[in-house]
């Protein structure tokens, strides 16, 4: 039996090859599913954001991962297979958010995660029985998981290798996928098994799939103390909280934190308590610079502009704030409001979603009006001009020359934002 991994492109960039990539990461994804497939069902993969489908190379089921972003694509994709008879199931973030849309593409459709659902998918294909709709009961135990990159051979990536620590994240963000897929419920493997992973993965770096790395201390001290002798160069996401702890903060530089990634949103006190994200003190960011600065670990901010009580005035003022830092990157995006999530139902009830199934649409999601702004406030474009303003030459020289961080790291983080500048438009 064969089977036939696909990690969609964008829908919109199909027409826009210099929209197409030529760099990125293995998508862990594809890893996990591979690593919960029998071993005697002989498995191909197409990445589809550097490489064209062979629709015509033999299969006997297609296995598509979505995000809201690649939906259109899979779906597309799906019903080209369909047409040449061959069976599709699609699962992944989107799926879990919208199963009834993503059931009329797909034979399958698999509701939240890969674990329980997968093998029993493939098991029921095989007896001819698959069934329309899987949804697991219980979380999957995070013991005993590996990434299969087998699946990746003969493709080329960046060196950095994702390795999972934790599922769900605790906080209850009102634009938040992970907490609409995970309802506030952490899952985390056992550190012992993060370390063998982390052994076992050639690269010397390693970007952490783990919506907070600095959430149960107990378990953060065990983990970052072991990781010591590994000599790995690490990056995660965390809360600017966590960056208050000094101690913390050593132990991470010591186990060979690299640099870490900050929801930060925006600097306005009424739109985070708008999106429910009350842990965002913005007193405390200064804090948290200075024992970042302290252990040379830079701070990368995402930051949304166009939320609920968001004006232009709030955004040149967070631009000001990031552009006056020297982060690793700032980034800066349109508030996108994710099926499913409560910021989403809000925006609907009040008449405010101009395109309500706007991942549908065949277009750069970053150019469609998808909300309806106050005429004062207008946001449409705004987040693409700041990030080509913090792209600027200019400023990335200006925060280089600005930073107080080791000279490694100033040089390190100015190549990359001129990476991120000459690159930015096939990101992705
Ligand atoms: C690593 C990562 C990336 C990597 C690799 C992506 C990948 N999927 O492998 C890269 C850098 C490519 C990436 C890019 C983007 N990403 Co990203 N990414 C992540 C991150 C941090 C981890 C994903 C991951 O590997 N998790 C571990 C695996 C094991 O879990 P999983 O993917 O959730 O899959 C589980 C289930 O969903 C399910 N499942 C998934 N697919 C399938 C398929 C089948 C058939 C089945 C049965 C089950 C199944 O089983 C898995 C395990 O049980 C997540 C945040 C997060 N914590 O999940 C964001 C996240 C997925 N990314 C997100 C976004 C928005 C993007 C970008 C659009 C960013 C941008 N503006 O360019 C692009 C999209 C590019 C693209 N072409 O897809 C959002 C998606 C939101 C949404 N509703 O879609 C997330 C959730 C971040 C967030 N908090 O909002 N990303
Ligand atoms: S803290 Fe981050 S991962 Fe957690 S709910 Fe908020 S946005 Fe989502």
């Amino acid at each position: 039996m064969k089977l036939t991994f696909i990690f969609p492109m964008q829908a919109y960039k199909k027409h826009q090859p210099k929209h197409r990539t030529w760099f990125g990461v293995e998508p862990p994804t594809v890893a996990k599913l591979k690593s919960l497939v029998p071993d005697d069902i002989e498995c191909n993969f197409y990445d589809e954001r550097f490489e064209d489908i062979d629709f015509l190379n033999p299969t006997d089921l297609v296995v598509i991962t979505i995000n809201t972003f690649t939906a259109l694509r899979g779906y597309q994709i799906a019903e080209e297979y369909k047409i040449l008879g061959k069976t599709v199931i699609i699962g992944g973030i989107h799926a879990t958010l919208c199963p009834d849309e993503a059931s009329q593409y797909a034979d399958a459709t698999i509701v939240g995660e890969a674990e329980i659902s997968l093998p029993k998918a493939i098991k029921d294909f095989r007896l001819g029985l698959l069934k329309k709709i899987y949804q697991p009961e219980e979380r999957a135990e995070l013991k005993n998981i590996h990434l299969d990159r087998s699946v990746f051979k003969g493709k080329w990536y960046l060196p950095v290798k994702h390795v999972e620590i934790s599922r769900g994240c605790i906080f209850d963000c009102k634009f938040c996928t992970i907490a609409s897929m995970y309802k506030r419920k952490v899952t985390l493997r056992p550190v012992d098994e993060v370390i063998e992973d982390l052994k076992h993965t050639k690269s010397k770096l390693i970007a952490f799939i783990d919506e907070d790395a600095s959430s149960d201390m107990e378990y953060r001290r065990e983990l970052y103390t072991k990781m010591i002798p590994l000599k790995k160069k690490w990056t995660a996401q965390m809360t600017v909280k966590s960056l208050l702890n000094e101690e913390l903060v050593e132990l991470m530089a010591k186990s060979g934190c690299f640099s870490v990634f900050i929801g930060m949103e925006t600097t306005n006190r009424e739109v985070l308590d708008n999106m429910n994200k009350k842990h965002n003190i913005i007193s405390d960011y200064e804090k948290a610079y200075a024992n970042c600065l302290k252990y040379d670990i830079p701070v990368s901010v995402g930051i949304i502009m166009g939320y609920e009580g968001d004006t232009l005035q709030n955004a040149k003022e967070v631009f000001d704030y990031v552009n006056s830092h020297q982060h690793f990157m700032g980034i800066f995006t349109t508030f996108f409001p994710f099926p499913s999530t409560p910021a989403y139902q809000e925006l609907k009830s009040k008449g405010k979603l101009l395109c309500e199934k706007w991942w549908l649409e065949e277009k750069d999601p970053f150019n469609l009006p998808i909300i309806k702004y106050d005429e004062d406030n207008d946001f449409t474009g705004v987040a693409y001009k700041y990030m080509l303003e913090y792209l600027s030459y200019k400023n990335i020289f200006k925060r280089f020359l600005e930073s107080k961080y080791s000279m490694f790291k100033r040089l390190y983080i100015m190549a990359f934002n001129i990476f991120m500048k000459i690159n930015f438009h096939s990101f992705g």
